[in-house]
């Protein structure tokens, strides 16, 4: 008999404009995991060029949240953590792995702070050094090309990229502490667009590049970590996991381009989540 797995995922919660646990909760529970939120605060709309949203923090919450858990002695297949709020969530989340981490399950830490060049709106680099401290603690990392240029104090460069530069990235990356690292906004020519993705034990570094869509959407890369968050606790490879979750998050933007009044909206993924079932279901 199949046991469901289980995952928490610590985000925030925007209310419109689907990033962080509005997409994290209906990705992963589509993948036949259940899934456990904590979330960090909640906002109206996410701040992503949104102005006048409303912010309500739930620091305060956080870890009687993860105390109350230990006492019913709950147990998570993956611990999944995106954008945080500040330097004090990023504690908590770490004084949380250390309670909930096992040799069992995994820690997928998307250091959702930046993109573009630009760190996002209230961080600073001083937060990027504290976020790679909590990647050092992860067996996943899925960082764009601005969150691993900021945690490694590595030059950020736009694409298109070279494979020295991917590589010194991966490399820097890897020296932080991450078992495995899936670099997104990977792109070596105008055509195609992927990730590298690097187990650090076997040390090579394989890439899924896919046909590059036009637009740039709010959200994609919570689409795509929660996606691959699903898809590793569906057992796939480090790389089956990315091509799905890249296939997934494309799907979402190709159906997104026919509806959007506006890129802050989010992308689409809803009407794609039935392919994505489909898939993981292959193998019953
Ligand atoms: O997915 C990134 C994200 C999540 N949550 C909030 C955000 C952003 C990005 O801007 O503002 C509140």
């Amino acid at each position: 008999m199949k046991t469901a797995k289980r995952a928490l995922a610590i985000h925030d919660i925007s209310g419109f404009g689907k990033c962080s646990l509005t997409v994290a909760l209906p990705i992963i529970s589509a993948c036949g995991v259940e899934t456990t939120v904590m979330p960090t605060a909640v906002l109206s709309t996410h701040t992503g060029g949104f102005t006048g949203y409303t912010h309500r923090d739930l620091t305060s919450d956080m870890r009687p949240m993860a105390d109350h858990w230990k006492s019913l002695d709950l147990k998570f297949d993956a611990i999944y953590s995106g954008y945080l709020g500040s330097f004090e969530q990023i504690e908590i989340v770490k004084s949380i792995v250390s309670d909930f981490k096992t040799e069992n399950n995994f820690f997928l830490c998307d250091p959702a702070m930046a993109d573009h060049g630009r760190m996002y709106a209230l961080f600073d680099m001083e937060f990027a050094k504290k976020m790679a401290e909590l990647c050092s603690l992860a067996d996943i990392i899925v960082p764009n090309f601005t969150e691993a240029a900021f945690m490694t104090g590595e030059e950020y460069k736009e694409g298109p990229y070279t494979k020295e530069y991917v590589e010194r990235i991966i490399k820097k990356l890897s020296d932080l502490g991450p078992k495995k690292i899936v670099l997104t906004g990977v792109y070596f020519d105008d055509k195609q667009l992927g990730c590298a993705c690097c187990d650090t034990a076997a040390g090579e570094i394989e890439y899924c590049l896919r046909d590059r869509l036009t637009g740039v959407y709010h959200g994609t890369g919570d689409v795509f970590a929660s996606t691959l968050c699903g898809a590793l606790l569906n057992d796939m490879s480090l790389k089956a996991a990315t091509q799905t979750a890249a296939k997934f998050t494309c799907g979402s933007i190709e159906r997104t381009l026919e509806i959007t009044p506006d890129v802050r909206y989010g992308v689409a993924f809803e009407g794609e989540l039935p392919r994505l079932i489909k898939e993981l279901k292959r193998d019953e």
